[in-house]
Formats: C-alpha cells, structure tokens, sequence
C-alpha cells in the first residue's frame, strides 16, 4: 500500500521513533510546529476519522492515552499541551492514514487556523 505511515511503521522509510508498542507508533513530525511535534498512529491503516469503526474504539483511545503518556515524557502536560487530528482536505489532512498531532513546550492560541 502507498502509504507514507505504513512505510514509517514497517521500517521502510526512516522517523525519528518515540514511542512504539503492538497497535501504535509514534514519531517525531518531519515539520515541527511547536518544540515538540510528535505524531502517534495506529500500525493499522485506517484512511481518515470518518472510517473509524466501533471495533477501533480503543485502539483511538490508545492514540490519546499514548499522546498523554508522551507529554508527561516531555514535561509539559501540566503546563498543557495540543492534540488536534486533522480530516480530509478542509480539516487540513495530508496523509491519508489517521494521525494524531501532539504538540508542546509553546502556548497555543484559539480558534486554530
Ligand atoms: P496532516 O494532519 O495530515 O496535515 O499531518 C501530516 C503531518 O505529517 C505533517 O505535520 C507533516 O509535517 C508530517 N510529515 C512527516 O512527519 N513526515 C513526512 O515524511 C511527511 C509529513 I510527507
């Protein structure tokens, strides 16, 4: 599958990993827009939010409890942090395999752009 996510998670593109376990990876963003910029996906593809199906309820809820994980890792999730999961062409996504952003270590302002 053309896939740049499934690339990363089967080794065939290279990521700077940060977190790996059976279901979910996690890797620091090529493009960092915060000083920590980390992406965590699920091993299996899953195109977009909207072909979530109820049997991928904990693996979604794993992506949040990893982005957690991985914020307290880096020392911000008091302070506070972002997750934001990006939706086809007008939520902004740009790779079709479901991705959530974790960012820190900045303060975000509201509404996102
Ligand atoms: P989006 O929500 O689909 O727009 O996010 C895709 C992210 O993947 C984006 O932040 C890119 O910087 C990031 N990324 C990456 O980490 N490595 C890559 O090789 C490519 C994109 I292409």
């Amino acid at each position: 599958m053309d896939c740049l996510f499934c690339k990363i998670i089967k080794r065939e593109i290279p990521a700077d990993i940060v977190y790996e376990d059976d279901e979910v990876l996690a890797f620091n963003d090529i493009d960092p827009k915060a000083p920590t910029h980390q992406l965590i996906v699920p091993k299996r593809h899953i195109a977009t939010l909207n072909d979530i199906e109820e049997d991928d309820l904990a693996l979604v809820g794993r992506l949040q409890f990893t982005a957690a994980r991985l914020a307290r890792e880096a020392g911000f999730a008091d302070d506070g942090y972002r997750v934001v999961m990006n939706c086809n062409e007008q939520g902004g996504q740009t790779v079709y395999h479901i991705h959530m952003h974790l960012m820190g270590g900045r303060r975000f302002t509201w509404p996102a752009g």
